[in-house]
């Protein structure tokens, strides 16, 4: 076995493999930006080196500089974790060529999922369902009119072939709309992933998105450990995902099982990988494979016990699988919400500040995966997911219980988190009935609801009312009162024993917004868009700009109706966290 390993990764799943490792009695080496100097994984790996600056290309995916560290550390074998290096198929080679053991699948099999059109033809050629379409690029809009007309019919999907996880993926319902959805994937292709190559499916129109895990080892052996639905999606971003799904039954298991180790098996893949399909009416689709572990593996490892992370280790080493399909058994039903920094309320923007206060739930079937304490600071720099909770129980509605118990319980004040999004969701009658909520998550106003606690003040001139949460103990019972009153300035949680009740953050905290007429960027990022101009009339929850921030297009919304009286920001420009984006005043305030 190994005797050290590096974690070429931040953050929860930085953690999450040091656990595994410290299990299995292998040293950890830790790497880390200069952003990250106080982060979770860096205190508690067994030694830390420092990469480089806070972008990602001068830290943690600084290939030279973590290969360096490997070889000055006496690290053996690197973990890429998900996301930065983890699906990069030259890191994977640079490592081998290095002498030092990628914990993943063969580089081969990394390249050949990394382009869409080469896996839908791998697949397809191995017998695994494919959605129907294009296994070769359309080169040109008029090739794609006449595939989408004559072959494949409307709607149609248009995805960039570098793509995966949605990005670079279009619709057009009708002929009329497939020169904006050719050009759109191709263009995000292109920004993306440096290849505007696109291709053609047919679009499903209401499908679920189920994955099934797989682990495969060097000596020939495939099994499944059954499947993950992550229908819950926003902007391609799962939030919540749940295993078994509850639409597959054990027959339907056994064939998409069997799907997912064919597909495996046709890229000679070893390590943990995921096969990402669609479910449509009983029929069931390979989307793309994730030649990484993933995010969700959690669940997983719930309702199987198998511990992926350390398997992955195992199989890297060259270990054969300890147990068969036939050992693997599934028993109850596991759930997971991504906890993130993000104001459901505002379009799911970015919010981005200081954990003041940090306490997670605990107690039976819960298991929270962090990469945060109190004090760590939340950057718009990185991921916005800073834990996962994942709760287990004897069957859906128990776990959906349990799950909102764990999130009653989880206390985080100083950043605005999807804590109350994700309650929402549990208590809805969707989710009880096992549908992927889609209505729910696109309705503003149901969104809107969700907005953390803020009394609305008049003008601008008036002081800023709050909410307080005082504990009183009258004759020796305990109550919670709550106080609205100007605002204290600074005022330290905790003193005098005044505390804002559990998780409700209140007006401050980063979430941008700026008060009153004013609309802040809740981000730093470059403008990519403006969709309004000056003097417009625009309803609450209108498109106003979308900024771009690390590669996502963050859509910055309209704060409240009326008229954009003043437009501070124009297309190519760049903001900063609390720069006014508009100012937008109602009739009565002019
Ligand atoms: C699709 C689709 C419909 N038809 N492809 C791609 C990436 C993943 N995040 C979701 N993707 C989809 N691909 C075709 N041909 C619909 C989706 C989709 C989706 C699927 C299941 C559940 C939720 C979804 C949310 C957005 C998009």
């Amino acid at each position: 076995m190994f005797s050290k390993v590096l974690i070429a990764n931040r953050g929860e799943i930085a953690v999450r493999v040091i656990r595994a490792l410290d299990e299995l009695g292998v040293a950890s080496v830790a790497v880390y930006s200069e952003l990250d100097r106080d982060a979770l994984h860096v205190a508690r790996a067994g030694e830390s080196y420092l990469l480089g600056g806070a972008a990602a290309a001068e830290s943690y995916l600084n290939v030279e500089r973590i290969l360096d560290v490997a070889r000055r550390s006496g690290a053996q074998a690197i973990h890429p974790g998900y996301g930065f290096l983890a699906e990069n198929a030259a890191f994977a080679r640079a490592c081998e060529a290095a002498g030092i053991v990628f914990i993943g699948p063969p580089a081969s099999a990394i390249e050949a999922m990394g382009s869409k059109t080469r896996a839908r033809e791998l697949m397809r050629d191995a017998g695994v369902p494919i959605v129907p379409g294009t296994v070769e690029p359309v080169e040109t809009l008029a090739d794609a009119q006449r595939i989408a007309a004559d072959e494949i019919g409307y709607p149609v999907a248009v995805k960039a072939a570098g793509g995966g996880g949605g990005k670079g993926f279009r619709v057009a319902l009708a002929p009329a709309e497939l020169k904006d959805a050719f050009e759109g994937a191709a263009r995000e292709g292109e920004k993306f992933f440096s290849d505007a190559t696109v291709y053609l499916e047919r679009y499903l129109p209401d499908p679920r998105h189920v994955e099934v895990q797989v682990l495969a080892d060097k000596h020939g052996t495939v099994v499944h450990l059954g499947e993950r639905d992550c229908s819950i999606q926003r902007r391609h971003q799962k939030l919540i995902e749940e295993s078994p799904a509850p639409m597959v039954d054990d027959e339907l298991r056994e064939r998409i099982g069997k799907i997912a180790t064919d597909a495996a098996e046709a890229v000679g893949y070893h390590g943990a990988g995921t096969i990402e399909g669609l479910l449509q009416d009983g029929e069931y689709f390979f989307l793309e494979m994730n030649t990484r572990v993933q995010v969700e593996h959690c669940v997983t490892e719930a309702t199987t016990g198998v511990d992926i992370v350390r398997e992955q280790i195992l199989i890297a080493d060259g270990e054969k699988l300890s147990f068969s399909q036939d050992d693997v058994r599934l028993h109850g039903h596991a759930i997971e919400c991504r906890i993130n920094a993000e104001d459901a309320s505002r379009n799911f923007a970015p919010a981005p500040g200081t954990i003041a206060h940090y306490r997670e739930p605990s107690g039976p079937g819960v298991r929270v995966d962090s990469g945060v304490i109190s004090g760590t600071e939340i950057t718009p720099l990185y991921d916005p997911m800073v834990a996962k909770l994942i709760v287990w129980d004897a069957d859906r509605e128990r776990a959906t219980r349990r799950m909102l118990r764990a999130l009653a319980e989880y206390e985080i004040e100083g950043v605005k988190t999807l804590i109350p999004f994700h309650e929402a969701i549990m208590a809805s009658e969707q989710w009880a009935a096992g549908e992927t909520c889609r209505d729910l998550i696109e309705d503003k106003a149901w969104l809107k609801e969700l907005a953390f606690e803020k009394v609305e003040t008049g003008g601008e001139d008036e002081p800023e009312l709050e909410e307080r949460t005082y504990t009183v103990e009258v004759s020796g019972k305990r109550f919670e009162v709550v106080v609205h009153g100007e605002a204290i300035a600074a005022a330290p949680a905790g003193a005098n024993g005044a505390r804002p009740a559990p998780r409700r953050e209140r007006s401050s905290g980063g979430g941008g917004g700026g008060g009153g007429d004013t609309l802040a960027s809740p981000l730093q990022g470059n403008v990519f868009k403006v969709l309004v101009e000056q003097g417009a009339d625009v309803e609450e929850g209108a498109l106003i700009c979308i900024i771009e921030a690390m590669k996502m297009e963050n859509e910055i919304t309209a704060h409240k109706a009326g008229t954009v009286s003043e437009l501070a920001v124009q297309e190519g420009g760049s903001v900063t966290t609390g720069d006014t984006i508009a100012v937008i005043t109602s009739p009565a305030s002019e």
